[in-house]
Formats: structure tokens, sequence, C-alpha cells
């Protein structure tokens, strides 16, 4: 065990701004915008500020899958907020989300621009504005969002909990890590029954609740997500393996998770989606070719 009585916490908290760890730099107790930083609006109705980490992810693929499935209403601008800068702290960015994170989105198209933040509620937002990957009857939809807001409520123990303290924390830590493994792992638990008994998280379809849950307990069967495939024993969650598989091969997915990526190979980073063309003469290998 760790010694957790090292530290005594003061009698009042105050800010260490030098508290260390990945993202310390970013991190702060307070709300509100920062600087004065105006968003780009492109020509589409439908406007995303966003990054490809899982919770963007979540958009971009719905994005594309409605795409993909003839919804052209769906087309959208994808804008790149670099949260290692700080953008997210930009006044632009404060007036659609005030809880300064991505992904946020605006539509246009209706009378008074409509602004969304928290990736599930846009993922419900574009499934009830274009009628797609939301079951219409009333308890397979009651399924569906039962499992989209598991999601949100389980997913800042996997992130802000497991993933902070295995990855990013400024020193490793048994207490914290075995507290959030554990959680994690009954998680993932929950997960592999469910896709014993289902093809998909709701069902027979895929819905906007697998397009939520699949970026973070998919991609954590791969080592993309932590390095922790093997810490947390991945494969031993073997319907999450196979659910993970299924998706990824997804066109719309494939597509969707290079939308907004500034890592990885240059080929699956696209910064800036503004026409589905741009898959192919924008990713950042051709760019830099031109250049
Ligand atoms: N519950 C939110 C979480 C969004 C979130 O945590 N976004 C992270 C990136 S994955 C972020 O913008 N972090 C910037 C910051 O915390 O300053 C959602 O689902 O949209």
């Amino acid at each position: 065990m760790t010694d957790a009585s090292a530290y005594e916490p003061p009698k009042i908290w105050t800010w260490d701004r030098e508290s260390g760890g990945q993202f310390a730099s970013i991190n702060r107790p307070i709300a509100g915008a920062t600087h004065e930083q105006e968003l780009p609006r492109g020509k589409h109705p439908l406007q995303l500020y966003s990054l490809a980490t899982p919770n963007g992810v979540k958009v971009t693929v719905m994005l594309e899958e409605l795409l993909a499935a003839g919804h052209s209403g769906a087309e959208y601008d994808a804008y790149v907020i670099r949260i290692g800068n700080g953008d997210q702290f930009g006044s632009g960015f404060v007036a659609i989300n005030p809880n300064s994170k991505i992904p946020a989105l605006v539509d246009h198209s209706t009378p008074e621009p409509t602004r969304v933040f928290e990736s599930g509620a846009i993922l419900l937002y574009l499934a009830e504005k274009f009628g797609a990957f939301l079951p219409e009857d009333a308890s397979a939809r009651a399924e569906c969002l039962s499992w989209l807001f598991w999601q949100m409520g389980s997913a800042p123990y996997l992130g802000g909990g497991f993933g902070h303290f295995y990855a990013y924390a400024p020193s490793k830590q048994q207490y914290p890590i075995d507290r959030y493994a554990m959680e994690v792992k009954r998680q993932l638990d929950v997960l592999d029954r469910r896709l014993a008994e289902t093809r998909y998280v709701a069902g027979d379809d895929y819905t906007i609740a697998d397009m939520a849950i699949w970026p973070w307990y998919g991609v954590l069967t791969t080592n993309a997500l932590y390095g922790a495939a093997e810490f947390l024993a991945m494969q031993d969650y073997r319907h999450v393996v196979r659910w993970y598989e299924e998706i990824a091969s997804r066109d719309a997915v494939i597509r969707g998770r290079k939308v907004n990526r500034i890592r990885g190979p240059l080929e699956d980073q696209l910064h800036e989606r503004h026409d589905a063309s741009d898959f192919d003469l924008r990713t950042q290998d051709r760019l830099e070719a031109a250049e």
C-alpha cells in the first residue's frame, strides 16, 4: 500500500499551480473565459468545435454515420479546439459551452442558432433531429438511453479516475490505481455480460449508445487508451472485444476517428473537416507533402 498519511489537507484548500502531472497547466478551479477568441464558422448549418479524444470521436462518428445513412443535412464543418493550448477557455468557445470542454456543436439551421454541449446531449440532439440511431419504440428507446446515460455516469471513473492515476499523475500511487481499476473492471464486466446477450449495447441495432460507449470501453481493449490493455486483462472481456472489432471496421467509424485528430500517423489526421473529399485530399500527410 502507498502511505496515505503523507498529505495532511490544510484547513482551506488553495490552488497550487505547480501541482504537476499531465494537464496540470490547463486545470483551473474557476470557470469562465480567460481570453477573447472568436470561433471560426464554415458554410454548413452544423458547426462542430472538438478534438479527437474519446468524447470528441463520439460526435464525429455520429455525423459520419448520419451522412453514410443518406442524411445530407448532417454535412458539417469541424474545427479543432486544442485543449492543451487552452482554446476551450476562449470567449467564443465558453459562449457555446460554459463548461469549457469539447465537444460543442452549434446548429445554425434553427431560427436562432442552437448550441449543444456534453457529448451525450449532442448525440441525442442529432438522433432526434434526423430520426436515426435511436429506437422509436418506447421500451427500446428507454434501453438505448439507459446505456447512453450509463456511459455518461461511468466514464469519469475510467478517464478522470483510472486513466488519470494510471497514465497521467506525476507519480504512481497504489491506492487510487487499485480503487479505480476495480471499478473499471466491474464496469467492463457489466458491459461484457450485456454484450454476451445482444449484438449491440441496446439490442439488435447499432445506436447512439454504442457510439458513446465504444470510444471509451471499446478502444480500451487496444492499447490506444492509457496503454492499459494488459494491465486490465482486456482479452478476458471477449464480448467487448468482439463488439469493439465489429464497430471498428465500419467506414463511418474509420472516417469519424480521423476528424480533429492532431496526433498519430499523419494519414489519420484530418484537423479540419469541411467536405467529404477532405478525407482524400486534406489529411496531414497530403497537406505536408504539398508544402
Ligand atoms: N462530460 C463531457 C466531458 C467532456 C470532456 O471531459 N472533454 C475533455 C476532453 S475528452 C476536455 O475538453 N478537457 C479540457 C479541459 O478539461 O480543460 C462530455 O461527455 O462531453
